[in-house]
């Protein structure tokens, strides 16, 4: 018989609305059974799914239905990240308010996700700016100001001097605001941070015990808090050349070994030093104004050509009082490291080498690599950073470097000036405190009260949410929030004088802080969590998301969740005990012959004889094929989902998305390959409906013995199985897909032979049919409901439990042997696991391989090694 075609159009909404009716996706707090916190990073509310999106929730997705087969309590949430600049940017370009912009995409992106098929809980839907929601991150906040880890601190912000307004980097574009085109000033102005510093050590020690995620998300975030140690060195400044008031210039070095190649020192141009001395040297001040414009981005400044000013300040070197260094102000001395100077050693530092070659000032190499001669080594435009033994360096002279390292520091800690240690041995980390003060409307409102009298004042709890005012207007550049007549003006909570809100809001960082620890229990209005809740679910066991978070989302969220801990809303340090980075989704990009591009809807791929071609549909013109690229707008390659799902449905596209590369590498989209999937997938339902007929004629029990063919068959269905398993768990999709695939032609196989076959073999059949259903349930869940009726199951296969795996079906029945003469490999030998050792040698000796090697030679001994080798010794 011949089943009709499966209707992916027809079946995948029925089913999605089934799920939905019966809520089977909804977890309960109160269920007895042992949890699983699967999370995708949840999107930002831009208007529209993009395919990979697809990707990241199809990946969890498979995760989630997986677990729940296996009898975990599945906890499987979805949210929207919804504050952001994108909805300012629509409210003054289209005259929409942020808060309509952001729910109506809200709605139709929901829409988009339902069509995937997605087992997820949307009873704990929340958005970030519910303020039913921001009005917990609000408590939060004061909690953290009460427990010393929020604060007040100068920082310098992008000013932009036509519209008199703070603008955010992204705002700042080749130096210049975005709306007014005015060059970008930096000034100081006082902005809320949370204290992360107080958790450097920690958050780098834990990573050692973060043995489910990627080492190179844990390397990335381990560089980025920067740890190194060091010393502090308070030089002596050269009176004589040195404006009044100012003595001495401390600097932080992690190489004091090389104190005796020193040709140099710089100062950033924010340092007191080099204000003191620009006071005197209008030059000077030119030269400061000029480099602070290019602002204080690490990328520009690791990237800008280094330059420097002579202050004419010289400094003295600490173990020769007739060594005078020059003082420099230099555009790569960052104030917020260190102590914001350096000596500058040009022969084992590429920037002070590039640095001195530019001003003339030479260098001398005091480390010398092994096997080189210390008398012809010598540096040009290459530092040398690497191991050797010291030279030109006095007392250090053939020593390690670490010797050295610790030589100096010795000398400098005992040596007193005035009353403190010329050196000072330190731990320096790179991380700085998390400034999340924004000037934007569309954020969480910080909840404090300035008072001319009393400072900084609390919003009382009862106050508690401080909501955003929905009456705003964006007419005029800057912060609607501070331009609202009324919101800001309120009387001080304390003493009820005149006082005016915060008006900056959160970063949408911290938005992201903790909504995975707020799905454990989003129905408390009292509270941002329900303790006992979010520690029994909580943490989430695999995390998915993009690796462009790889850095500030989880290292932001780690601390957050140990703020939450001090301040007793949670009762653990580390949100996320599994982590996984998923890759791009990456398209073909077509170009016109005049460099547009065009979208592969767009255009038509004809194979030929000489290769693929690309023709525009419309017009039957020539298109070129250009390289693969991640999908983007401005290169049109991209795919949408609707379109997608409109033409395959949900199921092709989720299991070419999982088929056709490891999870954690990018994946090109191929229409090609997506009507692979497609034909797949009417593949798999003929199998079932062919299994179904035959299962028909099945036994109802069991049968008590399986001859060769049903055996073989339930061995392939067991086998895929238990492949597909361990292979889920370790998301490696791709291959329990092709695991599918193998066990699929399996079937088919047993299938081609005949219409009528024996009871074992139906029985096998139907059994075989039902786990390959279960197999590629949790990937195309929809085509597996419809099969799962085919076969007359009860239940939706959704709520199945996954099936026992009979291990001992697992077991091999032969073994293959290594088969050697006189100790060399000749060849190998299959026999039956139960063979005896007779039979073994029977076989081996009958081996054309053997009796070649043996030229005639009578054999002498045959020595079995079970399971592994036979030796034939002649
Ligand atoms: C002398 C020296 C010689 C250095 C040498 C390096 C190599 P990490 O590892 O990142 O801690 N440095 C210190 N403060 C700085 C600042 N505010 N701005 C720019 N650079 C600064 O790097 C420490 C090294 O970075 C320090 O060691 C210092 O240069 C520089 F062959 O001192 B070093
Ligand atoms: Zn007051």
């Amino acid at each position: 018989m011949t089943a009709e075609r499966y209707n992916a159009r027809e079946s995948e909404p029925r089913w999605q609305a089934t799920w939905d009716q019966k809520a089977i996706f909804a977890s309960k707090n109160d269920d007895p059974r042992p949890k699983y916190y699967v999370l995708e990073m949840f999107p930002y509310p831009s208007g529209r799914i993009h395919i990979g999106h697809v990707r990241n929730y199809t990946l969890g997705d498979v995760l989630a239905r997986f677990m729940r087969a296996r009898g975990f309590n599945v906890l499987h949430p979805m949210g929207w990240d919804a504050f952001g600049l994108p909805a300012e940017n629509a409210a003054i370009e289209r005259k929409v308010a942020p808060k309509a912009w952001t729910y109506d995409n809200i709605a139709a992106m929901k829409k988009q996700l339902r069509s995937i098929g997605l087992s997820l809980d949307w009873s704990r839907e929340f958005a970030t700016c519910d303020p039913s929601y921001y009005k917990h991150q609000q408590k939060m906040f004061l909690d953290m100001l009460g427990a010393g880890l929020a604060e007040r601190e100068k920082r310098k912000l992008n000013w932009d001097p036509v519209d008199m307004t703070v603008l955010a980097n992204e705002q700042v574009i080749d130096g210049r605001g975005w709306r007014s085109g005015a060059v970008v000033e930096q000034r100081e102005m006082s902005q809320w941070v949370f204290k992360i510093t107080k958790y450097s050590q920690e958050l780098l020690e834990a990573l050692d015990g973060l043995d489910r995620w990627p080492d190179k998300v844990r390397l990335m975030q381990r560089n980025w808090i920067g740890r190194s140690e060091g010393l502090l060195i308070r030089f002596a400044l050269d009176a004589a050349t040195t404006p009044a008031g100012e003595t001495e210039l401390k600097i932080f070095t992690t190489r004091p070994d090389t104190l005796f190649g020193a040709k140099f020192m710089a100062i950033s141009a924010d340092h007191p030093l080099a204000q003191a001395a620009a006071a005197k040297n209008p030059k000077l001040a030119e030269f400061i104004a000029d480099i602070k414009k290019i602002g204080t981005a690490q990328s520009i400044i690791d990237t800008a050509e280094k330059q420097g000013f002579d202050t004419g300040i010289k400094a003295v070197h600490p173990f020769d009082p007739s060594w005078k260094l020059p003082v420099y102000v230099a555009n790569f001395v960052l104030m917020e490291y260190g102590t914001g100077a350096i000596f500058g050693c040009p022969a084992h530092d590429q920037r002070d080498l590039d640095f001195v070659n530019k001003y003339n000032l030479g260098n001398v190499p005091v480390v010398c690599p092994e096997g080189q001669d210390p008398k012809t080594f010598v540096i040009t435009d290459v530092a040398y950073d690497g191991d050797g033994r010291m030279i030109n360096s006095r007392f250090l002279d053939g020593m390690t470097i670490d010797a050295a390292k610790e030589e100096v520091a010795k000398r400098l800690e005992s040596e007193l000036r005035g009353n403190a240690p010329v050196g000072e041995r330190q731990v320096n980390f790179r991380l700085r405190d998390w400034g999340i003060s924004r000037q934007r409307y569309w954020g969480c409102p910080i909840p404090v009260i300035h008072c001319p009298k009393c400072d900084v004042v609390p919003v009382p709890d009862d106050q508690l949410p401080v909501t955003l005012p929905e009456d705003v207007s964006f007419d005029k550049p800057g912060n609607a929030l501070d331009h609202h007549p009324t919101w800001k003006h309120v009387s001080c909570p304390k003493c009820g004088g005149k006082a005016v809100r915060e008006t900056d809001t959160m970063d949408t960082f911290v938005d992201s802080s903790w909504y995975f620890a707020r799905f454990t229990d989003p129905w408390n209005e009292t509270a941002p969590t329900t303790p006992a809740v979010a520690n029994r679910m909580m943490p989430v066991d695999q995390y998915i998301g993009g690796v462009e978070h790889a850095i500030l989302h989880l290292l932001y969220s780690r601390f957050f969740t140990r703020a939450m801990k001090a301040t007793g809303h949670i009762d653990m340090s580390e949100p996320f005990a599994g982590m996984f980075t998923q890759g791009m989704v990456v398209h073909e990009t077509y170009q016109k012959a005049d460099g547009s591009w065009v979208t592969p809807a767009e255009v038509k791929i004809e194979v030929g004889g000489n290769g693929r071609r690309a023709v525009l549909l419309a017009t039957g013109e020539d298109v070129e094929i250009g390289p693969i690229e991640k999908m983007s707008k401005s290169k049109k390659n991209t795919v949408d989902p609707d379109d997608i799902i409109a033409s395959y449905g949900a199921d092709v596209a989720r299991w070419f998305m999982l088929s056709d590369s490891p999870p954690d590498r990018d994946v090109i989209w191929s229409d090609e390959r997506v009507q692979g999937a497609a034909r797949f997938v009417q593949r798999l339902w003929r199998l079932v409906n062919e299994s179904a007929e035959i299962g028909k004629a099945a036994p109802a029990a069991r049968p008590a013995t399986f001859g060769p063919e049903a055996q073989a068959l339930r061995k392939a269905a067991h086998g895929a199985l238990d492949k597909v398993s361990s292979g889920i768990e370790r998301l490696h999709f791709n291959v329990c897909l092709a695991h599918i695939r193998e066990f699929a032609n399996a079937l088919a196989e047993v299938l081609a032979k005949g219409d009528k076959p024996a009871p074992d073999v139906a029985w096998a059949v139907k059994e075989a049919a039902t786990i390959l259903v279960q197999l590629f349930s949790p990937m195309m869940p929809h085509l597996a409901e419809e099969c799962w009726v085919v076969l007359g199951q009860r239940g939706l296969v959704s709520e199945a439990d996954w099936p026992q795996i009979e291990r001992d079906l697992l077991v091999e029945d032969s073994v293959t042997l290594v088969v050697q003469v006189n100790g060399k490999k000749r060849g190998d030998v299959t026999v039956p696991r139960t063979a005896q050792n007779a039979e073994i040698e029977a076989a081996v000796l009958a081996l054309d391989a053997v009796k070649a090697a043996l030229d005639g030679k009578p054999v002498r001994k045959v020595i079995v090694v079970p399971m592994r080798i036979v030796n034939v010794v002649g």
